[in-house]
């Protein structure tokens, strides 16, 4: 494997035209059996992104399957094997599955062409590779590569702030919303019960009335952060809003969600929260409502009114405990 480092964009023009998609320099792995071919290549592109060349097959799958590189440029015709074999496996490889591959082809050759065009290779150059259009190619790819992934970042942030709340990171209402009904009927199917605990920090408002929204905010992550430490991934843990949470525990009984919700209270109002960086801790407990689903009949919306009872009568009877 050699390198040849290119410096970033900006003599070619691409940084400096705002094309936000460029601004970075392409990660190029390369293989090509003719010297001079290879050389022109590397040479051609090392000025504008960082170009990596593979001595042989075996090594340029090796470095491909690192996921480390947005384009792969690959001679059809090699003297030791097929070039064509090799695209294919970088078409069924999870991680160069969407990494654009450049086909260098020799003149005439429409046949190995037309098969590598088929199995998916997304440009081709042919012999003997003209300099400003290898340039043009490759960044053509570059450019699609990175949109493709910044459509794929964009797609997997928009799904997370539409289900989870933005400071706890734990779910958030709408989301658990839309799976309690499931998991209610769900219930009512399988005859296994569903168990939903709903919390509400005790005299919340005097955290951030005595020591600010900001101290207010970490106590609600780290009481977000200890609700996970206490429930299974099956659970769903999401934040309803202000102080207030709520934990769904699918095919779980009336005993084990008191044991979790005890666990839980006690952990609160033992373990005092810390407040900022000077070691400064603060006193905190929690209240807990407990429903579980009863028959065949009972609904998302009844199993919540019924936890939001126990809580009601957790704060009445003086708060920092569990009601079911
Ligand atoms: P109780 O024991 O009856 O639950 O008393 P409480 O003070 O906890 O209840 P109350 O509903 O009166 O107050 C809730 C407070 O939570 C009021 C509001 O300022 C605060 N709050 C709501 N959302 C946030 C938030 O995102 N960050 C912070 N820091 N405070 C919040
Ligand atoms: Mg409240
Ligand atoms: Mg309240
Ligand atoms: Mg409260």
């Amino acid at each position: 494997m050699r390198e040849a480092t290119g410096q970033r964009i900006g003599a070619l023009g691409a940084g400096t035209t705002g094309d936000f998609l460029m601004t970075e320099p392409g990660r190029i792995l390369a293989i090509d059996d003719r010297p001079t071919s290879l050389k022109r290549i590397t040479e051609t592109l090392a000025s504008e992104h960082n170009v990596t060349v593979a001595e042989t097959q075996e090594e340029l799958l090796q470095l491909a399957n690192s996921g480390n590189f947005d384009l792969h440029i690959v001679s059809l015709t090699l003297q030791e094997f097929d070039g064509l074999r090799l695209c294919s496996q970088l078409r069924s490889l999870e991680a160069t599955r969407q990494t654009p591959i450049l086909a260098i082809v020799e003149e005439g050759d429409t046949g190995r062409l037309v098969r590598a065009l088929d199995m998916g290779v997304n440009d081709y150059l042919v012999r003997p590779v003209e300099r400003n259009e290898l340039v043009a190619r490759a960044r053509s790819q570059l450019r699609r590569k990175r949109y493709q992934d910044y459509l794929r970042d964009k797609f997997q942030q928009g799904l997370e702030l539409a289900i989870t709340d933005g400071l706890t990171g734990l779910y958030n209402r709408r989301y658990m919303e839309g799976h309690l009904a499931t998991l209610v009927d769900d219930a009512a199917n399988t005859g296994k019960p569903v168990a939903l605990l709903i919390f509400d920090i005790d005299y919340f408002k005097a955290v951030n009335d005595t020591h600010g929204h900001q101290a207010g905010d970490e106590v609600l992550k780290e009481f977000a952060d200890r609700i996970s430490a206490n429930v299974r991934g099956i659970d769903l843990a999401c934040r309803l809003g202000g102080e207030e949470f709520v934990v769904v525990m699918p095919d779980t009984d009336l005993t084990y969600a008191m044991t979790v919700a005890e666990r839980l209270r006690q952990g609160v109002a033992l373990r005092p929260f810390k407040l900022d960086e000077t070691g400064r801790t603060l006193d905190v407990t929690v209240s807990i409502g407990i429903a579980v689903t009863e028959g065949p009949n009972d609904t998302a919306a009844k199993l919540l009114g019924r936890a939001d009872q126990g809580l009601y009568r957790a704060k009445r009877d003086g708060r920092n405990r569990v009601v079911a």
